[in-house]
């Protein structure tokens, strides 16, 4: 490793640059004028029933794209290549954790896609209704989704492994009043019972129609006049839905995801331009062809999976795998396995995942031939140089470019990533934003200079931005333009620019954290905390973790009557486990008297976390109200150590 460590820039190969979509580093220079550039674009990658008449539109701080342009998204994605003769083309490889396969061509899925459109229908979906789908990584998902699409339903995909609190929070706050789930699925060979969870989650809850996708066949309850098996509705369905012509600006899903408040906000996509911005980079960052076999590993319940799973690949008519369950079932090469068997050509995953397997060992690689592989990608959070040269190393064997992609649900699309034909690469920077975006690393005083850390904020409006929070306009002013006002998106994250122009991203900034790639709201670990009869108080920060880059440690004060024990302690982690999910578990929890505040009432947090992260120097106390607990708590952690 020593030799490529010491090498701090990787020009693309020669082979690669040779046949790469984007070949010149002109597109950055189109990209300045992004009105036209985005139009290009848009021109390119689409198929519009009705062209647009205009393609930006500001009114601060709200962006709409390409007015009056009507489009499908589920017809981009499916029809238009059955029409250029690409019916039988793959479209998804799914493959259980049991090891059963599935294999869908375009024509398919276009008919599973348009049968499920007209079920929909028959259970009276109309356009604009907003269906919730809680679903696992089975193909019925980006079924699901894709129908939701055709007949103009906005879809809110819930990550599966969310509790049953968080999908009512949701189901709730998008007023769903049609739900899709299943009876179980499977994960490291057991079946986890999803209906029951469901059934919890929208309890109370104003729904009409519950669909129930059959996947591991355990024994569920169905509810007469609610419930509905996919596997019925479908039957006798037509398999042609018209596609709905839609507005660019009309919705195509809400994402929730955590801010600073307890309360998970639902993010805004529309038709259009989240079309146009994910289409364009997964073939510019991706380098997609014809005959790749593309594999992304996240969740199709996160936005990576909504972007890059289902509308970018179909959009661009190319083959990818789904796989449905853990990486080290049966066995720690289970990813190695699937890469040799189905040849894969690029592979788009998380660091967390790569400093696991590289926890596992090289025995686990060397057992299998990946040298189909041509492009590797990551994301999620930042990727330290080390993850990064092994990667690189040890997966692309010296001979695939990594893309390095920053984005977060509110973008749609990649904002800061590598085109991978082009750019040279240092080792855990995403290097520049896409042709097209302008961002700058700014603070209250003013642009940083090289070197410097700041914020980082996107100047320019790009496609696939989000187009405001659902329900929540102030929020969504107060969240991203208020620090530096409009025009200037505030993204939360972190960043340094180099001397040589390259974007080093430095993780969330505040109160969100990223545990293995997942964003989770400090607050709402803490009111999942509080809302146990024991808990009087909780302060909740990350702390580093070698997997999965942050883990939650929460600091809580107990109610009078009830007393610290490891019981408790257990009983608190299980409890946060229940209300929000598994990757909000707490890492540890130190019980204290009281928590460092502000005369104002704001818990210092940066003192906790130095605190959480066994530092001497705490930083400066003289804010606090009550400046002797800090001594209080760092005695109680170190004894905790001891
Ligand atoms: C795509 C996604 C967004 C947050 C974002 C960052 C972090 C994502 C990278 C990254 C460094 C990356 N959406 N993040 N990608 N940090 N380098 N390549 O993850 O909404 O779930 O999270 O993730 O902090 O703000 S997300």
């Amino acid at each position: 490793m020593s030799e490529i460590a010491e090498q701090k820039v990787f020009s693309p190969p020669e082979e690669f640059k040779k046949n790469a979509n984007v070949k010149s580093e002109e597109v950055y220079e189109e990209g300045k004028d992004y009105i036209k550039f985005w139009e290009k674009r848009a021109e390119e990658m689409i198929e519009w029933f009705k062209k647009w008449d205009k393609v930006l539109e500001v009114d601060e701080p709200y962006y709409k794209w390409f007015i009056n342009g009507k489009l499908n998204a589920s017809y981009n994605c499916l029809d238009r290549w059955i029409e250029k003769g690409k019916g039988d083309k793959i479209a998804y490889i799914w493959e259980g954790e049991d090891g059963e396969v599935r294999k869908y061509t375009y024509k398919q899925l276009y008919e599973e896609v348009n049968k499920f459109a007209n079920a929909l229908k028959s259970m009276g979906v109309k356009k604009g209704d907003i269906v919730s789908i809680y679903l696992p990584m089975i193909p019925e998902l980006p079924i699901a989704m894709l129908a939701c699409a055709r007949i103009g339903a906005p879809h809110s995909v819930v990550f599966a492994g969310f509790s049953a609190e968080a999908f009512r929070q949701r189901v709730e706050d998008a007023g769903s009043k049609y739900v899709i789930t299943c009876d179980g699925y499977y994960r490291r060979g057991k079946v986890l019972d999803h209906k029951s969870k469901t059934d919890s989650g929208i309890e109370g809850l104003d729904i009409k129609k519950v669909i129930v996708v059959k996947r591991a066949g355990n024994e569920i309850n169905m509810k007469e006049g609610r419930d509905v098996w996919w596997h019925e509705l479908m039957k006798d369905q037509p398999a042609e839905c018209e596609p709905e012509e839609m507005d660019a600006e009309d919705l195509l899903f809400l994402m929730y995801t955590s801010g600073t408040t307890g309360k998970p906000k639902g993010v805004m996509h529309t038709t259009g331009g989240y079309m146009v911005g994910v289409a364009t980079t997964m073939k510019w960052v991706f380098d997609v062809k014809e005959d790749d076999v593309y594999w992304c590993t996240a969740d199709i319940g996160w936005i990576t999976g909504h972007s890059y799973i289902v509308y970018g690949p179909l959009a661009n008519g190319i083959t990818s795998i789904i796989y449905e369950g853990a990486p080290d079932y049966p066995n720690k090469d289970r990813w190695w396995e699937i890469i040799e068997k189905y040849k894969v050509t690029i592979l788009y995953t998380a660091p967390t995942a790569i400093r696991l397997a590289m926890k596992w060992g090289e025995e686990w690689i060397e057992k299998h031939d990946l040298s189909s592989l041509r492009l590797l990608g990551s994301v999620g959070e930042p990727i330290n140089p080390e993850a990064w040269l092994w990667y690189y190393k040890v997966i692309g064997k010296e001979r695939c470019p990594i893309v390095d992609t920053w984005w977060m649900t509110e973008t749609g699309m990649h904002i800061i990533a590598p085109l991978p034909g082009v750019t040279k690469l240092k080792p855990g920077s995403a290097t520049f934003p896409f042709p097209g975006i302008q961002a700058e690393v700014r603070d209250e005083n003013g642009v940083c200079k090289p070197g410097e850390k700041g914020d980082l904020v996107i100047t320019t409006p790009w496609p696939s931005m989000l187009r405001g929070l659902y329900n929540a306009h102030e929020k969504y002013v107060e969240e991203y333009w208020s620090k530096y006002g409009f025009g200037k998106f505030f993204t939360g994250d972190g960043a340094i620019i180099d001397e040589d122009g390259y974007f080093w991203l430095l993780g969330r900034l505040g109160d969100v954290l990223n545990v293995a790639g997942h964003r989770l709201g400090t607050a709402e670990v803490e009111s999942a905390l509080v809302s146990h009869e024991a808990v009087a108080e909780s302060a909740v920060v990350g702390v580093p973790d070698e997997i999965k880059g942050q883990v939650p440690f929460a600091y809580v004060v107990l109610k009078q009557g009830f007393e610290p024990s490891e019981e408790l302690k257990k009983e608190l982690i299980k409890h946060v486990s229940t209300v929000i999910g598994p990757t909000a578990r707490p890492a540890d929890i130190l019980f204290v008297e009281d928590l460092p505040k502000t005369r104002s009432g704001k818990i210092m947090r940066r003192i906790l976390r130095n605190i959480a992260e066994g530092k001497e120097e705490v930083g400066d106390v003289t804010t606090l109200r009550n400046p002797e607990i800090v001594e209080d708590i760092k005695k109680a952690m170190t004894e905790r150590k001891l």
